[in-house]
């Protein structure tokens, strides 16, 4: 009996991966072309193919009057949040200016911040003077910040050198396989959190250029969206080799959390084959360095189980495994693609990529339609277009 099941659930895993093939290879040739000269066209040349380019369509934000900021209308369970050091808060308030300026200002959302050390009494200050909303300063539990004990640390101090040596950016850095990992599957568990629903995430030293005239998580709620993204990228295959074959170990275990909806065809597209044959998948991700979403996707029982299958394989510490590409392929493999919004109106910046919407609410503060800054190689890191290939926005 056992070995009927362990054989269904391995032909239910092949019927899902022939699935994906198969809506990889069967879109019309126009669509598939389309979106190759697309990416192979990225940054300034991309603005040749507008015609059909969704980064140059005029983008008419609020598309719904509901969502017209009303200071009568109720907020939504959330918060903005930011993990940070103290040492950053110049960076940090730089950010928070943009976004009160942009948003905030007119919401009044609380922020939390959190922090793996109690924050400075200047961070305090500095930062609550950036803001009107209450704000939260926040220790993270050393339990869910330091690496676990079933993880060997001569191990991964050997990992760590091996990978810095392949040019795994941060790779020998302790502290950010931890942010990694907290990141990835712990951040919704701190006590502060318990009390929201929805987050947005920010960074220091990030940019938000245009305005945002509607309620963003009132969005998120009354359009039933679990996550959004601005950004979309190939990440460096050799810091998540066995991130891919790790998940379909536990995909294989619990086949029946593959969502019949998903984007799997965005996990699973060949358009760049040599991160395919180093990490088994496209490396496709949402750059989470923004990223607003429901924590109670992340809080429930597929997703739990999923970082906790991975944590326990130790690739947060043997590999260099980002939350971008751990919560993006919880999101994709378990939840409708429907449900995953691409925020084509938020003008950002994380140094050296671009969101730079075609609007007039982005006031010309932002190259319209650029998708980085700096070298031209950069063009070939964003995969925005693989997104909207499979969730079918073309
Ligand atoms: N409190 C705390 N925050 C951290 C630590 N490491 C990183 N962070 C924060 O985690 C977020 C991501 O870290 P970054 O260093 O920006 O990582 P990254 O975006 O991959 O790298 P860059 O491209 O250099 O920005 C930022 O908000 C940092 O402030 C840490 O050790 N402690
Ligand atoms: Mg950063």
């Amino acid at each position: 009996m056992t070995t009927l099941v362990g054989y269904l659930k391995i032909l239910g895993l092949i019927a899902c991966i022939v699935f994906g093939f198969f809506q990889i290879f069967s879109r019309t040739p126009s669509v598939r072309q389309y979106t190759f000269q697309t990416l192979k066209t990225a940054g300034n040349e991309l603005k040749e193919h507008v015609a059909h380019d969704p980064y140059n369509q005029l983008v008419d934000v609020p598309r719904d009057s509901i969502l017209v900021f009303d200071p009568a209308e109720r907020r939504a369970n959330a918060t903005i949040l930011s993990l940070v050091r103290s040492k950053e808060v110049n960076e940090l308030v730089m950010t928070m200016k943009e976004v009160e300026e942009t948003f905030n200002h007119k919401f009044n959302y609380p922020w939390t911040f959190l922090n793996d050390e109690p924050f400075t009494e200047e961070f305090k200050k500095l930062t609550s003077e950036a803001t009107n909303s209450t704000v939260y300063y926040e220790t993270i539990p050393a339990n869910h910040w330091n690496m676990p004990d079933f993880v060997s640390k001569e191990l991964a101090i050997a990992a760590g050198q091996r990978m810095l040596q392949q040019g795994v950016q941060y790779a020998n850095m302790m502290s950010y396989h931890n942010m990694c990992r907290w990141n990835s599957g712990l951040f919704y568990h701190h006590p502060r959190l318990q009390q929201f629903k929805y987050y947005w995430r920010v960074e220091p030293n990030t940019h938000y250029y245009c305005d945002i005239d509607y309620d963003l998580f009132r969005y998120m709620e009354d359009n039933e969206k679990t996550y959004g993204f601005t950004i979309s990228l190939y990440d460096d295959p050799n810091s998540i080799v066995t991130l891919w074959n790790t998940t379909m170990d536990f995909l294989s275990d619990h086949i029946d959390y593959l969502h019949p909806n998903s984007a799997l065809g965005y996990l699973l597209d060949n358009s760049r084959p040599d991160h395919n044959k180093i990490a088994g998948y496209s490396t496709n991700h949402f750059w989470s360095n923004f990223e607003i979403g429901d924590m109670d996707f992340f809080r429930s029982e597929p997703y739990t189980q999923f970082f906790n299958a991975l944590d326990v394989a130790g690739g947060f510490y043997y590999e260099r495994w980002g939350d971008a590409p751990v919560h993006t392929i919880g999101l994709v493999l378990f939840e409708d693609k429907h449900k995953i919004h691409w925020f084509r109106d938020i003008g950002y910046r994380h140094i050296p990529f671009i969101n730079c919407p075609n609007s007039p609410k982005c006031k010309n503060r932002c190259p319209t339609g650029d998708t980085y800054e700096g070298a031209s190689f950069l063009a070939d890191e964003v995969s925005t277009p693989i997104w909207w290939k499979y969730a079918h926005m073309n």
